[in-house]
């Protein structure tokens, strides 16, 4: 499958730019938005996503596909030429080579375009031809999004937040020490700045390594090219009495608003509000597996990311927005080949309870909601083991080594998640130290080598539902 219709899509995509501009008006574009917390499993959904649509075989869920009204679906040059492009063919051949392995880590946003033929249904169908849809699909870290808090606050109430917060945790202390005795009245010395912030980062790198996903600013942990650069290089301090013209204080203040308007804006303005669809990726089992604070956390850390898809609440981004919304979130709880289908009810249950509480606070503004269980990409099979007289529903794959390297074939129960999720959710919530009826155990699989027949795609778990619900309207 892969080879014939990478070709494929490139031979077209180099016909499509020409006659692109005048159809343009005719032709649909649906922007998906693709996100959540680092290492969530974007990459690998999206690749799967694109691979799937290409090779529409196992994509009976998306009523398009399975009623054979797709007719083509091609790669071609995005929209926008100062994006950093989805490096869909090397993910691809990560995934899907001789020995296959997942992809590297993604630290940036970037953006794909892959165009669809499709046959109208229904009434229509016998009046108008084939009209080409387009999907702009967005990657982008759902960190970012909890940038999103820094917009309404100025430097003195950030910073005095942010101090607050450390005060209880073990990890700010060394910075809180350096910032104490920091006088921000002090002329400006850029090394003392450097510092500041590089002790800054370091607490946000282990805050957010102990499991913390209130980590702001979000480009601190992933800066990509704006490393070093000075619109990262602030943090937040005690307010002194007084703030000369050229102090320290002012620097880190004009720095901070600069984060703001250069940073932060340009990426919800020319990403963010632009978006029609989105899909938000959770690894649950992960957060199931190190316990009730992680879990607890990351109900947190989506609770504040979803902040972004209420703008009512926000004054920046309502002005962004100026009444466009999201249609559609799907909240997809990822990596569900780890666990034998009779559980993924459960887990999908799991992810909405989480969704709910978020929800609680806000309707999205009016955007259709969805919790779904998926794997983009399955890297297991199903397996009924005998145990202890009785049987148990295991799944059978290729471990991964810590190192990375291929290890051994094996099957693998990771305990039975409760059907009711407030077995989980009220524990974490009430402080937990560890779950009391059972212990989840989260094993690493390698990808699996793949034969695929041809018109095949890579197999996934329900990655055919959760396209029809994002997009499956739209064609
Ligand atoms: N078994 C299984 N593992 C998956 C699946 N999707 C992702 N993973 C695992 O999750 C890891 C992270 O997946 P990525 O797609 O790279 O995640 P990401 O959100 O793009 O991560 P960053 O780019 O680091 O933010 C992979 O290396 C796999 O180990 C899946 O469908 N099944
Ligand atoms: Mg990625």
């Amino acid at each position: 499958m892969v080879i014939s219709s990478i070709a494929d899509g490139l031979t077209r995509g180099i016909e499509g730019v020409s006659d692109s501009i005048s159809e343009t008006f005719f032709e649909p574009v649906i922007r998906l938005g693709v996100t959540g917390l680092s290492r969530a499993g974007k990459t690998v959904f999206i690749t799967s996503l694109v691979a799937n649509l290409m090779d529409r075989g196992r994509m009976p869920g998306l009523v398009a596909a399975g009623d054979g009204r797709i007719s083509a679906a091609f790669l071609q040059p995005q929209p926008d030429d100062t994006v950093p492009r989805f490096d869909y063919e090397t993910h691809l051949g990560a995934l899907t080579g001789a020995t296959p392995h997942w992809p590297e880590s993604t630290r940036a946003v970037s953006e794909l375009r892959l165009s669809l033929r499709v046959r109208p249904s229904g009434l229509l169908s016998g009046f108008s031809g084939p009209r080409t849809v387009h999907l702009d699909i967005v990657d982008y870290p759902g960190e970012w999004l909890l940038d999103l808090g820094l917009m309404d606050k100025d430097f003195a109430t950030w910073s005095a937040e942010m101090l607050t917060r450390l005060e209880g945790r073990g990890e700010g202390a060394e910075y809180l020490a350096l910032a104490k005795e920091t006088d921000g009245a002090a002329a400006l010395e850029e090394p003392k700045a450097q510092a500041l912030a590089r002790a800054y980062t370091a607490y946000l790198t282990e805050a957010r390594d102990a499991g913390y996903s209130d980590c702001t600013p979000g480009r601190f942990l992933l800066p990509g090219d704006l490393e070093g650069s000075p619109v990262l290089t602030f943090a937040p301090l005690p307010k002194p009495d007084s703030t000369p013209r050229k102090s320290l204080w002012r620097e880190m203040e004009r720095r901070f608003e600069a984060y703001k308007s250069r940073v932060v804006t340009p990426f919800f303005r020319d990403h963010f509000a632009r978006i029609d669809r989105q899909v938000v990726l959770v690894d649950v089992l992960g957060a199931i597996h190190r316990g009730p604070a992680a879990v607890e956390d990351m109900r947190q850390a989506m609770a504040d990311i979803l902040g972004a898809f209420r703008p009512g609440r926000n004054a920046f981004l309502s002005r962004l927005l100026r009444g466009r919304r999201v249609e559609k979130i799907l909240f997809a709880a990822t990596k569900a080949d780890h666990l034998h289908h009779t559980q993924h009810g459960a887990l999908a249950g799991i992810m909405s309870a989480l969704m709910r509480e978020a929800r609680d606070r806000a309707d999205f503004a009016g955007a259709e909601t969805r919790a779904m269980a998926i794997a983009a990409l399955r890297a297991t099979t199903e397996e009924t083991r005998p145990h202890e007289g009785g049987s148990v529903d295991c799944v059978r794959g290729t471990l991964l080594n810590e190192d990375g390297s291929r290890g051994k074939q094996a099957a693998f129960y990771p305990g039975a998640l409760p059907d009711d999720p407030a077995r989980l959710l009220t524990p974490a919530r009430q402080g937990a130290e560890k779950w009391l009826d059972a212990d989840y155990q989260v094993m690493r699989f390698a990808p699996a080598p793949l034969t695929l027949r041809p018109g095949d795609g890579p197999p996934h778990i329900r990655l055919d539902r959760a396209a029809q619900f994002l997009f499956g309207d739209r064609l």
